[in-house]
């Protein structure tokens, strides 16, 4: 397929300036496939470092961003600032966001109409719970959450969509290649029914969830798992092998 492979490190609530200079050595190094497009997303604190001292062949990505570019909002950062500094994408949904947070479907939504209104690209995630696994409501929560999040996109090339099951964020416990491969293919579905076909056969849907270098290569030769959106293992030399996992 013509899907550029896309894989987005989420460094979460880590690093220093110690520790992040050890990682932009081992980008820099890389060597890094050409056909995938990397991203990497520090916490905001640390983008314009990061943007600073990264080769140009790696984005940089907020990990989250308020609905509103300025104002009485303490605590928040904007897309307009996180583009000031060099990003060109924002994280949004993440499960972490959701759950531990409490950001609704609704505020998702606004946040990403307003990220793609500054002209930066989304990261949206999705991803069912354990038991919502077990009560195969898999599909109904991924296709609740991408229709709230498909209602306010603009510009479709500007998005790539994570699916995350929340049962393997950090955990070690991964979805297998057939499980992740079939909620791809389900979502590419959803997408030709509700929003078109040339978005279903554009767009791309990249896996997260406990994604490491011993298990991306087998994941990455799924149909319709165009990339990774790695946590733990983007904080690490091994980030590098699943970057070139199609390689
Ligand atoms: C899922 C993922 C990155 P990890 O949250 O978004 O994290 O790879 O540590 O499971």
């Amino acid at each position: 397929n013509e899907r550029k492979f896309f894989v987005g490190g989420n460094w979460k609530l880590n690093g220093d300036r110690q520790s992040i200079d050890g990682i932009i050595q081992f980008l820099n190094a890389g060597p890094l496939d050409e056909n995938t497009e990397v991203v990497v997303s520090p916490p905001a604190i640390y983008l314009d470092y990061v943007k600073s001292k990264l080769g140009a062949s790696v984005a940089t990505s907020a990990q989250n961003c308020y609905k509103l570019s300025k104002g009485a909002f303490t605590g928040e950062n904007s897309a307009a600032m996180a583009k000031d500094v060099g990003a060109t994408w924002v994280i949004l949904g993440h499960s972490e966001r959701r759950h531990v947070f409490g950001e609704t479907d609704e505020l998702i939504g606004e946040k990403v109409k307003h990220v793609l209104s500054e002209g930066l690209g989304v990261i949206a995630c999705i991803g069912e719970k354990l038991e919502e696994r077990e009560a195969n409501q898999t599909n109904d929560v991924v296709f609740r959450q991408t229709k709230s999040i498909a209602a306010n996109i603009s510009d479709w090339s500007r998005v790539v969509l994570a699916y995350e099951p929340v049962w393997a964020i950090g955990t070690g416990k991964t979805a297998t290649p057939d499980q992740a491969q079939q909620v791809h293919k389900d979502l590419r579905e959803w997408l030709a029914q509700n929003v078109s076909a040339e978005v279903a056969k554009a767009c791309r849907i990249i896996y997260g969830g406990s994604v490491s270098a011993g298990n991306c290569r087998e994941l990455a030769t799924k149909g319709d798992v165009d990339g990774f959106l790695v946590g733990g293992a983007s904080l690490k030399p091994d980030f590098v092998q699943i970057i070139n996992a199609r390689k």
